[in-house]
């Protein structure tokens, strides 16, 4: 399905059909996001017929992602069916871990290195068809190439002030995948919440799981739902990534062990404000907090395979605090992982695979660079989402940005001024996100900015070609029954 050219189109003029600049029109307006690497066409059509047969050599979910999709549209499945879909596992090293081929003709071949990069290709096409049933499908004939610019194209979600349910990460993960994200960050500790069950320390979830930041929700994961994400989310390419918020943000765990903190008898029950920056593990209790770290941490990596544990680190001053996160790395790192710290982290002696995770726009992260760290991308004036999606949104913080941070001002982020990095994420706090459909509104659009720059390249972009593209999708967020901010540089 090629994007019609809508009111704000800044395409130049048509000439006579065929010439090369009618071509790159069409290429540019093949509605897909994130836009692919390498789009090739020669204006054709190819009618998608009403039953199929499939082939397959190697995928695996992409095959069960081909299969949901041909199944909402009522395509059939027939083996002898003229055309075909094939999805074929090849060595190619230019497509990476994640890349892929597609190539519509009078069939559609797609190939890949990995059931990965078969998958994405599977959700190029879905972009490329309607969200629902239709009487035809007409795709242009095309010939993609597509790999990403960084690895890490991820999204934070706050469930520690205000929780989300199993139901909901579900979804969110489902909508992930139609734009190739592929890391989830679940903040799942901090001073209003604790979300996730420890065996060994039952009371983090009965004291620190039924407290919430005040008009937030409570809960908790239990482990056994857990696995069930894990696995949920490794089905769709998304790798989820949790943190433990230490050694500050920890007053839910605090209220629930007091003998973490340095004054066990003060102000130590649970906590709905919104302040931070007050409560932290007692530093100088070593004997104490070490061992508890090492206990939740191992349960943490028995539960997420993920190759990186974060391990918080934000906003606390205390002079212990360098050599805290030196250990708590070494911690992840002696259980065969590698640590995430928030920026602040830098200031401690981590080896030099311990990711940061920048978030203050203007902080001075030059000197961890120079020890050959590298960033996730998260500087809070294009990527914090509890932002608003206009100024003076209700229920936004504007303390990063005080005009919000709109989808243009997303989409103007330039991801290479920042320093080595292997991607983007961005964050949505939940101090005053409390609801299914108010995080809906402040996830989208936006994430697709988050896919558009984790994924496509720095010389395609282009904030009206990327509008149009995704006005287009439109149908597909409805489809997903996402409540998405009706963004009017999208006309919805
Ligand atoms: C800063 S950025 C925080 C969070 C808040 C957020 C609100 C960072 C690492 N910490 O604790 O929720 O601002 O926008």
């Amino acid at each position: 399905l090629l994007a019609g050219c809508g009111s704000h189109s800044t395409q130049p003029p048509q000439e006579a059909e065929g010439t090369q600049s009618q071509i790159e029109n069409s290429m540019q307006q093949l509605g897909v996001v994130p836009y692919p690497t390498d789009v090739s066409t020669t204006g054709g059509q190819w009618t998608l017929p009403a039953s199929v047969q499939l082939l397959n050599s190697g995928g695996d979910t992409a095959l069960l992602a081909l299969q949901e999709l041909l199944s909402q549209l009522h395509i059939t499945q027939d083996p002898t069916a003229a055309a075909s879909i094939e999805l074929s596992l090849i060595n190619d090293d230019a497509l990476g871990a994640e890349g892929y081929r597609l190539s519509i003709a009078d069939g559609i071949s797609i190939s890949a290195n990995t059931d990965t990069g078969l998958f994405y290709a599977v959700q190029t096409l879905r972009q490329m068809l309607p969200a629902s049933s239709e009487a035809t499908y007409q795709l242009p004939t095309v010939e993609i190439t597509d790999t990403p610019t960084y690895p890490w194209r991820g999204n934070m979600l706050d469930v520690a002030r205000s929780f989300l349910p199993v139901e909901y990460v579900k979804a969110h993960i489902d909508r992930m995948s139609l734009f190739k994200l592929n890391r989830l960050h679940l903040h799942l500790s901090d001073d209003q919440g604790w979300r996730v069950e420890i065996k060994k320390y039952p009371k983090l979830t009965e004291i620190g799981g039924a407290s919430a930041v005040e008009g937030g929700r409570s809960g908790f994961y239990s482990q056994a739902e857990i696995r069930d994400l894990v696995q949920y989310a490794a089905q769709r390419h998304v790798t989820l990534v949790p943190e433990i918020d230490l050694p500050g943000h920890t007053q839910a765990a605090l209220a629930a062990y007091n003998e973490l903190a340095c004054d066990d008898v003060t102000r130590l029950g649970t906590y709905s404000g919104k302040e931070v920056g007050f409560s932290k593990l007692c530093l100088t209790k070593p004997d104490v907090i070490y061992p508890w770290v090492e206990d939740v941490l191992s349960e943490i990596v028995d539960l997420f395979p993920s190759d990186y544990i974060h391990i918080g680190g934000d906003e606390i001053k205390d002079p212990l605090y360098p050599e805290f996160i030196a250990r708590a790395a070494g911690i992840v790192a002696d259980l065969g992982r590698t640590a995430i710290a928030w920026e602040e982290g830098s200031v401690a002696d981590n080896e030099p695979d311990v990711l940061l995770q920048l978030w203050n726009d203007k902080y001075d992260i030059q000197p961890a660079l120079e020890r050959g760290h590298k960033l996730i991308l998260s500087p809070c004036s294009y990527t914090y989402y509890d932002h608003g999606n206009y100024q003076g949104q209700p229920n936004t913080y504007d303390w990063c940005r005080k005009e919000g941070v709109p989808l243009q001002r997303a989409y103007s982020m330039d991801t290479s001024k920042f320093g080595a990095a292997v991607g983007i994420e961005s964050a949505m706090w939940s101090e005053l996100v409390h609801t299914d459909a108010t995080a809906d509104n402040r996830l989208w659009p936006r994430l697709a900015v988050t896919a558009e720059l984790g994924w496509s390249q720095a010389s395609d972009k282009n904030y009206e070609q990327f509008t149009q593209r995704l006005s287009n999708l439109q149908a597909h967020l409805d489809a997903l029954n996402i409540h998405y901010y009706p963004e009017p540089d999208l006309g919805w």
